[in-house]
C-alpha cells in the first residue's frame, strides 16, 4: 500500500479516535464509568491493528511518536528522573567551608557537604542514569538544612566559598554547566513560605522592595518555633513581599539557568500566590518545572491526597504547579514493599489519587526523602530485594520519579517511625558503596527511559490481592505488564488479556513471561519478593526487550 494511503488511513483513524488531552481523558474516566478506563489504550491498539491489516507492517516509529507527542500536555514532566541531594550530607569537597556561618541549629550527622563535592561526583550522577538533580537549599542560611534563608541571592558560605559571594556564584554556575553538559537538569529547593528573621535586606533585596514578615500562624509553623530556626514567615498580604518572592524565583530560573524549582511547605502560602507565581514563571520560562510539597506530617494517604488535589486544582482558571510530591503513594510503597502490607493497596491508591488529581499534572513519586524514615530502616528481610521491587514498581508509575541520595546504595538511617523524622539525613557512604545495588538501580532507571508506557502509560488493572498484583501499562509506543509478588514464595497469577498476542513478550527485569493457560486466560509465575516488567511489544520496540 502506498505511503499516502497509509497516511490517509491514519488520518481516518485519528478522526475515529480523536486524541484529547490527557487531562480531559482522565477527567472523563473520573466522572463517567470504568468503561472509559481503557479508552486511550484501545484507540492506540485499534490504530495499530488496522494499520497492520492494511499494510502488513507496523507503522513507522516516527508516525506513532508524531501523532501522540506529549509536549505541552499535563504529563510533559513525566520523563524527569530526579536525584534528590541533601547537600550537607552528600559529599564534602572542601574542608575550608565546613560549618561556616552555621551559627544556629546543626544536625548531628552534618557531613560538611558542599557544591564542590557535587561537582566532583557529576560523572557518578550521569552514570546512575538520572536526568535532573534537586538540591536542598543552597542559599545563605544559619542552619545546616538551609531552610532559614538569610539571603536568596547568595550561595551559602558552608556549601561554597566562605566570604566570597562572587566566587561562590561562579562555583554554582560551574556546577550547573557541568550538569547540563551531562544532560542533567538542575532543580533548586526554594522555601518561599518563610525566610530567616536575620534576613539580609541590604544585599538580599536587589530591587529594594522591603519584604515584610508575619509571626508563625499555622500549627506546623508553631511547632518549628521550638527548633531554633529563627524563621520569619513572609507576609503574603503585602504586595511588595509577593513581588520580592516572585523576583527571587525568576532570578534563579532565568538569570542562573536553573531548570526547575521545588517549593517547600506550600500549605503555608495562599493558593492565589502560587497561581500568580506560576503565571509569571511560565511567561518567562515556559518549560521550567514547578513542583511543590503539600504534606501533612504523620497523616495517612487520604488526607494527604485530598490536600495535594487542592494544589492541582486551578485557581480561577490558573494553574498553581506542574506537579506535586506524592505522599500517598510513598506511604503505600513503604507499607507494601518494606513492611509487608497488603499489595492491593497499590492499585487502590493509584486509582484514588488519579480520580482526585484529575490528570491535572505530574505526580512526583519517591520512596525516600529528607523528612521521612528511609525505606531500608523499615525493610524486613530480604531488604535489597524489597527495595528493588519497590524501585521497579515506582519506575512503572505515570509521573516523575525522585531518587533520594543514598537509596541506590541501600542507605538506612536509624529506627523508623511514621511522619516527620530527620534520621534519613546521613552521610553518603562513599567508601562503602553497594555497587551491585547501584548497578541494578541504574538498570531500572534505564528501562524507565526506554519504555514510555512506564512513565506515561494508562493503567489497566488486571488482578490484585493481599500479596500480589498484575496491571497493564498501555502506550502507543508499546505496552508493559507489571507484576508484583511480595509473598515469601512463588505466586502464579491468572488473568485475561483479550485480543493480545503475547508471542513476542519479553521480560525486562528477570525471567519468564505469561503463558496461555488453556482456558483463554494467561498465567504468570512470579518469584517471591519481586516486581517484574514484561514488554508486550507494540509499535516502537526497536531497542526494547533487552536489559
Ligand atoms: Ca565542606
Amino acid at each position: 500500500m502506498p505511503e499516502t494511503a497509509v497516511w490517509a488511513m491514519l488520518v481516518l483513524i485519528r478522526c475515529l479516535f480523536p486524541r484529547r488531552s490527557t487531562a480531559v481523558q482522565w477527567r472523563i474516566r473520573r466522572n463517567k464509568s470504568r468503561q472509559k478506563f481503557h479508552w486511550r489504550g484501545r484507540g492506540a491498539i485499534a490504530a495499530l491493528l488496522i494499520s497492520l491489516v492494511l499494510t502488513g507492517t507496523a507503522p513507522a516509529q516516527s508516525t506513532i511518536t508524531g501523532a501522540t507527542a506529549d509536549s505541552g500536555s499535563a504529563d510533559s514532566y513525566n520523563d524527569w528522573i530526579i536525584y534528590h541531594i541533601m547537600v550537607g550530607y552528600f559529599r564534602n569537597g572542601s574542608r575550608a567551608n565546613d560549618g561556616f556561618g552555621l551559627r544556629r541549629w546543626m544536625h548531628r550527622n552534618y557531613a560538611g557537604g558542599d557544591l564542590q563535592g557535587i561537582l566532583q561526583q557529576v560523572d557518578y550522577l550521569q552514570g546512575l542514569g538520572i536526568n535532573a538533580v534537586w538540591l536542598s537549599p543552597i542559599f545563605m542560611a544559619e542552619t545546616s538544612h538551609g531552610y532559614d534563608v538569610t539571603n536568596y541571592y547568595r550561595i551559602g558560605d558552608a556549601v561554597a566559598v566562605p566570604r566570597e559571594p562572587e566566587a561562590s556564584m561562579t562555583l554554582f554556575r560551574e556546577l550547573v554547566t557541568a550538569l547540563h553538559e551531562r544532560g542533567i537538569r538542575v532543580i533548586l529547593d526554594l522555601p518561599l513560605n518563610h525566610g530567616s528573621r536575620s534576613y539580609d535586606k541590604r544585599h538580599g533585596d536587589p530591587n529594594k522592595r522591603k519584604p515584610r514578615y508575619t509571626k508563625a500562624k499555622q500549627e506546623a509553623e508553631k511547632t518549628w518555633e521550638g527548633w531554633g530556626t529563627n524563621y520569619a514567615y513572609w507576609n503574603f498580604e503585602d504586595e511588595d513581599t509577593r513581588e520580592f518572592l516572585k523576583e527571587v524565583a525568576l532570578y534563579w530560573l532565568v538569570e542562573e539557568n536553573v531548570d526547575g524549582l521545588r517549593m517547600d511547605y506550600i500549605r503555608g502560602v495562599p493558593h492565589e500566590f502560587w497561581a500568580e507565581l506560576y503565571a509569571a514563571v511560565k511567561s518567562a520560562k515556559p518549560d521550567a518545572f514547578l513542583f511543590g510539597e503539600a504534606w501533612q506530617d504523620a497523616a495517612m494517604q487520604e488526607p494527604n491526597a485530598r490536600d495535594i488535589a487542592e494544589y492541582y486544582e486551578p485557581v480561577e482558571g490558573r494553574r498553581q504547579f506542574d506537579g506535586l510530591l506524592d505522599f500517598p503513594l510513598q506511604i503505600t510503597m513503604i507499607d507494601v514493599f518494606a513492611r509487608g502490607g497488603p499489595v492491593e493497596q497499590l492499585q487502590t491508591w493509584i486509582e484514588r489519587t488519579e480520580s482526585l488529581y484529575g490528570g491535572l499534572g505530574t505526580p512526583l513519586y519517591f520512596v525516600d526523602n529528607h523528612d521521612l524514615a528511609r525505606f531500608m530502616s523499615w525493610a524486613g528481610a530480604p531488604a535489597d530485594r524489597r527495595l528493588l521491587a519497590a524501585l521497579k514498581f515506582m519506575s512503572a508509575l505515570s509521573g516523575a520519579n525522585v531518587l533520594f541520595y543514598g537509596t541506590e546504595t541501600g542507605l538506612a538511617g536509624g529506627s523508623p517511625q511514621r511522619g516527620f523524622i530527620d534520621n534519613s539525613r546521613v552521610a553518603m557512604p562513599w567508601s562503602n558503596m553497594n555497587e551491585e545495588l547501584i548497578q541494578k538501580t541504574s538498570d531500572i532507571l534505564d528501562l524507565r527511559g526506554r519504555h514510555p508506557a512506564l512513565s506515561h502509560g494508562e493503567y489497566v488493572p488486571l488482578v490484585a490481592d493481599d500479596s500480589a498484583l498484575a496491571l497493564l501499562k498501555t502506550h502507543p509506543q508499546g505496552d508493559v505488564l507489571v507484576g508484583v509478588n511480595m509473598s515469601d514464595s512463588a505466586r502464579t497469577l491468572h488473568f485475561a488479556l483479550p485480543g493480545r498476542d503475547i508471542a513476542t513478550a519479553q521480560n525486562l527485569t528477570g525471567r519468564g513471561v505469561p503463558q496461555a493457560s488453556g482456558d483463554g486466560n494467561l498465567s504468570w509465575d512470579l518469584p517471591p519478593f519481586s516486581t517484574e516488567l514484561v514488554d508486550l511489544g507494540g509499535a516502537a520496540t526497536a531497542e526494547g526487550g533487552d536489559n
